[in-house]
């Protein structure tokens, strides 16, 4: 990856804001239900309670995967199955539902059922998809609380390909449904990619994807069929598609057998120009009912159907697994024609009869295969080609790579495999789930000598404080991966992340290691820094015992793919004060986008600031935010002095209004210094309520409490194993 692509969001100049265009952008007329999920009202009807993976666990799995099966070839008049089997239609449906996933912060994927919502139940690149949900939706009705529609896609795309002979690795549930859209950052352009939204990588202009983004144009999964900005060109294609797939952590390899079996089954459809079908579901008509696109009966009897334009099939055998797909590729020449719809599309030139596929409708006539130019970029592209020959040659390995890819593509966002659930989950092992070797759960003596020790080592409160932060503050909800389980904040990369103070935390864990006795260095990182955030609230004068619960255990080097961790480094960290690139976000929209990443509410970032801040936890120990003559003691005078209006605030001259200085506002004197993250607490109407509360003179314990519970919080995050 190039250094612009790993840059967490646009360079300074492009100012965006956090989320881009929205629903509200794209849809302003769509009705407007989060007025009544203000308050803190969740818009689930299933509760609180309701735990998804207890209820998977008693699913009649068998009977719902034999219903799958049946579905496949229960043909439907209202959208009649190609060649009489819906298997490849739901193996797009599940890779779309899969394929939003980002390496860069980890959102999208499969795992809370998002495509039911828009914008991506309305992404021209998911045209027709809504068809397919719907046909699942017998079987999620009979089965009802035991499958949620996140696992439902997943599970229906894996029996698809069973019951088409395909190889698959294995299959783990867990999923569980949000009943909302969640906010994702999506892109600021205004346009989708069938409104000639312009392609994001542009050598000539040196324009780039901005991370955290993933796909080449507004609405698509990842790259054009048709090529870069609709140009055929194989071997751009190639070049988008190793940049697309390597955001979702494909490398060529991967990205070939994924591309290749995929296409091994069903057909793409462009068999009328598009304008002549209607709007996707999300703006349609009421009386539709959430379809969109191609609704019009007398068209879908009559097979004209376009959803990307392009018309026909990779293979002869659309609906059994086969080699057939390399076998074509390489036997012909491939012509480039338009389809039916006027979609660009190669050809092979002279088509043996028999190396013909079938009509979808009509299994006598028989009609040429196709490739896109994303598929011939498999043929044309140097490095491609070397793989795509050896599956050519040999195709048990297409088998397995194929198999073990769409694994990975459909489990990358659950996290370790502790949350995966079923009968079919694989024993194996795969380095992509950061496995952790089995922690234990260490004495109550172990634990307290440690922390006696630990106090009394020479080892500062912001010491121990920023130890126990780094390490579980990598941690992102949104694919379950980081966390201080593990204690890979002890290895490459995330040993030498700058926000880290890889020297200090050095130090810190050399320390931690000589007096950590039977404990892991997991759970000593964690436990040293609730010692020592016990100890400053004592020392402040509350009696409070901080929560440690143990059992983590220790990765090794042999346990962890470093480079995978790279897009875990913070680039910004507002809870530690550190910022090492600017954003083309505003740095305080940074520190919002970490607290939900951290799983945060609104109070829960708010102490965590001003108890950090107070506690000589910035990074770099930088006096920012430390509004306190006590550093260590955990109070709340991180408010009390923000909200002080003996204190008036003014930009350092240079810093881009990045740095602030409080000057006494009689004497002038300067008092402190303040980052745009500080001060947002002053600033913003909202968190200034939420400051003002800390900041009450009757609210100081509650301060401390809430600190305690919003810190055991972060620290346990990734403990799935407590659940
Ligand atoms: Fe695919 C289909 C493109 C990858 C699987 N695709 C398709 C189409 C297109 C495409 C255009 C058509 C649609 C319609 O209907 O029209 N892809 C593409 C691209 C890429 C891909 C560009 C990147 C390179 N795929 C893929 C993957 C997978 C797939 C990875 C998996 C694994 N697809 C698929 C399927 C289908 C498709 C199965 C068929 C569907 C039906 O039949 O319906």
């Amino acid at each position: 990856m190039n250094e612009m692509s790993k840059c967490p969001v646009m360079h300074e100049g492009e100012q965006r804001s956090l989320l881009g265009r929205t629903n509200k952008d794209w849809w302003p007329d769509s009705l407007q239900l989060e007025i009544l999920t203000q308050g803190g009202k969740s818009a689930n009807p299933l509760g609180e309670d309701f735990n998804y993976a207890e209820a998977f666990s008693k699913v009649d799995y068998q009977g719902l995967k034999n219903d799958l099966t049946a579905l496949m070839t229960d043909s439907q008049e209202w959208w009649p199955a190609d060649y009489g089997h819906y298997g490849p239609f739901f193996i797009r449906m599940a890779w779309h539902a899969a394929g939003t996933y980002r390496t860069g912060d980890g959102r999208g994927g499969a795992g809370s059922g998002q495509q039911r919502f828009a914008p991506l139940n309305s992404w021209p690149d998911n045209g027709n998809l809504d068809k397919a949900r719907r046909l699942l939706w017998p079987i999620k009705q009979k089965y009802g609380n035991q499958v949620s529609w996140a696992d439902l896609f997943i599970l229906a795309g894996n029996v698809a390909i069973e019951s088409m002979g395909g190889p698959v690795f294995g299959f783990g549930g867990g999923r569980a449904d949000v009943y909302e859209p969640e906010m994702t950052y999506w892109g600021t352009e205004e346009l989708w990619v069938d409104q000639g939204v312009e392609t994001r990588i542009i050598e000539d202009k040196g324009t780039m994807i901005e991370n955290p983004l993933a796909a080449i144009q507004m609405g698509l999964i990842y790259v054009n069929p048709e090529g870069p900005g609709g140009i055929a060109e194989p071997l751009l294609s190639a070049r988008d598609m190793r940049e697309t797939f390597a955001r979702m952590a494909m490398n060529d390899e991967e990205t070939v057998a994924l591309t290749a079996g995929g296409h091994a089954f069903g057909k793409a459809h462009g068999a009328k120009p598009a304008d002549t079908f209607g709007g996707s579901p999300e703006g349609e008509h009421l009386h539709l009912q959430g379809f969109g696109w191609l609704h019009n009966e007398d068209e879908i009897a009559a097979g004209n159907i376009t959803t990307s334009g392009i018309e026909g099939s990779w293979s002869n055998n659309p609906t059994s697994w086969s080699h057939d797909y390399f076998r074509l590729l390489f036997k012909y020449d491939y012509k480039l024609v338009h389809s039916p719809a006027g979609a660009q599309q190669w050809t092979p030139i002279d088509p043996e009869p028999e190396d013909m596929a079938p009509d979808a409708r009509d299994p006598s006539k028989k009609v040429p295969t196709i490739m896109t130019t994303a598929d011939m970029a498999l043929k044309m592209d140097p490095d491609y080609r070397k793989i795509s020959e050896r599956f050519l040659a040999h195709p048990e390995q297409l088998d397995d790579a194929f198999a073990r890819a769409w694994f990975k593509l459909c489990h990358r966002d659950m996290g370790p495999k502790i949350r995966y659930k079923g009968p079919d989950v694989p024993a194996e092992d795969l380095i992509w789930q950061d496995p952790v070797p089995a922690g234990a759960m260490p004495s109550d003596s172990a634990v307290s000598d440690f922390k006696a020790k630990i106090l009394s080592s020479g080892l500062s409160v912001s010491e121990l404080v920023k130890a126990a932060w780094a390490s579980a503050s990598s941690y992102r909800n949104s694919d379950h991966r980081g966390g201080a389980n593990g204690a890979r904040v002890r290895l490459a990369p995330q040993k030498d992340w700058e926000a880290n103070d890889p020297a200090e935390l050095a130090k810190v864990l050399a320390k931690i290691e000589e007096l950590k006795g039977d404990l892991s260095m997991a759970d000593a990182i964690v436990l040293a820094g609730t010692a020592a955030v016990e100890k400053a609230a004592h020392d402040a004068g509350y009696k409070v015992s901080v929560p440690f619960t143990g059992g983590r255990g220790d990765a090794g080097d042999e346990h962890t793919d470093a480079e995978s961790f790279e897009p875990l480094e913070p680039f910004a960290d507002g809870f530690r004060n550190y910022l090492k690139t600017k954003a083309g976000v505003k740095t305080e929209e940074m520190l919002i986008d970490k607290a939900q990443l951290l799983g945060l509410s609104i109070p829960e970032m708010t102490a965590l600031v001003g108890g950090l801040r107070v506690l000589g936890a910035n990074s770099g120990g930088r006096e920012h935010g430390v509004f306190t003559d006590r550093v260590g003691h955990l109070t709340n005078d991180f408010f009390v002095n923000l909200l002080d209006m003996g204190t008036k605030w003014t930009p350092v001259d240079g810093s881009s209004e990045e740095e602030y200085t409080g000057h006494d506002r009689k004497s002038g004197a300067p008092k402190y210094k303040a980052s745009r993250v500080d001060l947002v607490f002053g600033s913003n109407s909202q968190l200034r309520a939420v400051s003002e509360a800390y900041a009450q003179s009757d609210n100081g314990e509650k301060f401390v409490n809430d600190f305690v519970a919003a810190w055991t919080k972060v620290m346990n995050n990734d403990r799935f194993d407590l659940a």
